[in-house]
C-alpha cells in the first residue's frame, strides 16, 4: 500500500505542462518507468542516464520483446506513448506471492456506480460478459450484488478517486484493479475520462473489463502481444483469451468441469493453407511484408523460410488488422493502412506525426478504409483500390490525380472487380484476392498468370 501511495505521489508531481521536445520524452519515460517498473523514486534528471534508469529501460523493451538497446529509441518511446492498463508489469505484484486467488469459486460482484458514456443495461452487459470470458474456462461462478459488500466492487471514477491510485485524464492509463484480497483486493476501477463504448469507436470498455477483471481473478500481465493480459489496450473482436490467459487462470483455478467449449484467439494463419488470403503486402527495403490478421510474415531474399511476427511485438500502436500498405522507395517510406487512419514506416521504425486520417491523400470522406495499395515504381503513382475502384496519387505532387475513382473491372481487364493486397516488381503488378493471385503486365495491359496467393511464401 505504501509503494502504491508512493507512485501515486508520484505521479501527481509531474502532472504539469511539460516542455517539448526531448525534455518531454526523459519526463514520459521517467513516469512510465516509475508506476510500471519499480524505478525507485529520487533518481534526479541529471541522472537520467544513469545505471539504473537505463537497466529499467532494458527490462521494459525485454517485457515488451523490442530491441534490447537501454536507449529511449522511437519504439520504445512509441510505446510508452499507449493507452493501458495502470496495474504495473512488474513490482506491485511481485510483492505479494504469486499464485494470489480467491479462496473458494463463488464470487461476488457490485458495480456501485455507471458512466454516462453508455446505457446502464450496456454496462451491466459488458460487465457480465467480461467476467463470462473467465467463468467459461474454470470453475469460477459470479453472483451479482445489489448492496453490501462484493469482493469485486466495479466503479467508474476520474483523477484521485478514493484509492490513492489517481487516474490521468483521457486516455493513457484505462483501468485498474487489485489482486484478490480482503477490502479493496479485487476491486476494479475504470477511468472515466475515457469514452467507454460498446464497439471500437472509443475505448471498448468489454475489452478493458475483461483484462481488469483478470487481475481480480489474480492474473498478472503477460508479455505476449496476443494475450489479453498484454498491458496495452488492442481492440479486437471474438472470443478474447489467448492459449496464455487460458493457461494462466487455469493454474490458478482449474479447468472447468462443465468443458465449456471454447475458442481461444485464433492461432497464427497457416502459410501453406490453400485457401490462404491476405490483407496486404508491401516490400520494405528490398524485404516482402505480408499482413494476415494479427500476424505479418517477413521475407527476405537471403532467409530460406518466411518469419511470422506479431504486429503488435514489432509495432504496437499499429491496430490488430492492417488494410493495406506500400512502400515509396524514393521517401524510404512504408504507408501502412488500417480503417480511416494511416501509418508510416521509416526501415521498421515508426515516422512521428502519424496516424494520420486517410483523407490526407485525398479521398472522400466516405471512404471508411482501403483495400490495396501499390507504388508504381516507374510512374511515381501509387494506386489505391477501395471497394470496385481504384485512385491514383501522385507522390511528388502530393495530390490525387483528377478522373478518379476508375473501375478495377475495367481498367484491368482480366481481373476480379475488388482486391486484398497488391504489389509490383519490374513491370508487373500481382493483385491477391482470396485465395488467388493475378500477375499483370503493366504495359501489355493483361493478366499473364493466375497462381495461388501463397505461392510467394514457397506453398
Ligand atoms: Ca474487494
Ligand atoms: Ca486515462
Ligand atoms: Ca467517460
Ligand atoms: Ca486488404
Ligand atoms: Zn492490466
Ligand atoms: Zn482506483
Amino acid at each position: 500500500m505504501i509503494a502504491l501511495l508512493l507512485l501515486a505521489l508520484v505521479a501527481h508531481s509531474f502532472a504539469l505542462p511539460l516542455p517539448s521536445g526531448d525534455t518531454d520524452n526523459w519526463l514520459l519515460a521517467e513516469k512510465y518507468l516509475r508506476r510500471f517498473y519499480d524505478l525507485p523514486a529520487g533518481l534526479q534528471s541529471r541522472q537520467r542516464s544513469s545505471d539504473a534508469f537505463r537497466d529499467k529501460i532494458r527490462e521494459m523493451q525485454s517485457f515488451f520483446k523490442l530491441k534490447v538497446t537501454g536507449n529511449l529509441d522511437d519504439n520504445t518511446l512509441d510505446l510508452m506513448k499507449q493507452a493501458r492498463c495502470g496495474v504495473p508489469d512488474i513490482g506491485e505484484y511481485n510483492h505479494f506471492p504469486r499464485h494470489l486467488k480467491w479462496p473458494n469459486n463463488n464470487v461476488t460482484f457490485r458495480i456501485l456506480n455507471y458512466t454516462p458514456d453508455l446505457k446502464k443495461s450496456d454496462v451491466d452487459r459488458a460487465i457480465r460478459n467480461a467476467l463470462n470470458v473467465w467463468a467459461d474456462v474454470t470453475p469460477l461462478t459470479f453472483k451479482k450484488l445489489y448492496e453490501g459488500n462484493a469482493d469485486i466492487m466495479i466503479s467508474f471514477g476520474s483523477r484521485e478517486h478514493g484509492d490513492y491510485n489517481p487516474f490521468d485524464g483521457p486516455n493513457g492509463l484505462l483501468a485498474h484493479a487489485y489482486p484478490p484480497g480482503q477490502g479493496i483486493g479485487g476491486d476494479t476501477h475504470f477511468d472515466e475520462d475515457e469514452d467507454w463504448t460498446k464497439d471500437s469507436s472509443a475505448y471498448n470498455l468489454f475489452i478493458v473489463a475483461a483484462h481488469e477483471l483478470g487481475h481480480a481473478l489474480g492474473m498478472s500481465h503477460s508479455s505476449d502481444a496476443g494475450a489479453l493480459m498484454y498491458p496495452v489496450y488492442s481492440y479486437s473482436t471474438g472470443y478474447p483469451l489467448s492459449e496464455d490467459d487460458i493457461e494462466g487462470i487455469q493454474a490458478l483455478y482449474g479447468p472447468n468441469p462443465n468443458q465449456k467449449r471454447v475458442k481461444p484467439k485464433p492461432d497464427a494463419p497457416d502459410k501453406c493453407d490453400p485457401m490462404l488470403s491476405f490483407d496486404a503486402v508491401t516490400e520494405l527495403r528490398g524485404e516482402t511484408i505480408i499482413f494476415k490478421d494479427r500476424f505479418y510474415w517477413r521475407i527476405h531474399p537471403q532467409m530460406p523460410e518466411p518469419e511470422q511476427t506479431l504486429i503488435k511485438s514489432t509495432w504496437p500502436s499499429i491496430p490488430n488488422k492492417v488494410d493495406a500498405a506500400y512502400e515509396n522507395p524514393e521517401k524510404d517510406l512504408v504507408i501502412i493502412f488500417s480503417g480511416i487512419r494511416m501509418w508510416a514506416l521509416n526501415g521498421y521504425n515508426l515516422v512521428d506525426g502519424y496516424p494520420k486520417y486517410i483523407h490526407k491523400l485525398g479521398l472522400p470522406k466516405k471512404i471508411r478504409k482501403v483495400d490495396a495499395a501499390v507504388h508504381i515504381r516507374d510512374t511515381g503513382k501509387t494506386l489505391i483500390f477501395t471497394d470496385e475502384d481504384y485512385w491514383s496519387y501522385d507522390e511528388a505532387t502530393g495530390t490525387m490525380d483528377s478522373g478518379y475513382p476508375r473501375s478495377i473491372e475495367e481498367d484491368f481487364p482480366g481481373m476480379d472487380d475488388e482486391v486484398d493486397a497488391a504489389a509490383y516488381h519490374y513491370g508487373y503488378l500481382y493483385f491477391f484476392h482470396e485465395h488467388i493471385q493475378y500477375e499483370y503486365s503493366y504495359t501489355s495491359k493483361k493478366v499473364i498468370r493466375i497462381l495461388r496467393t501463397n505461392s510467394i511464401l514457397n506453398c
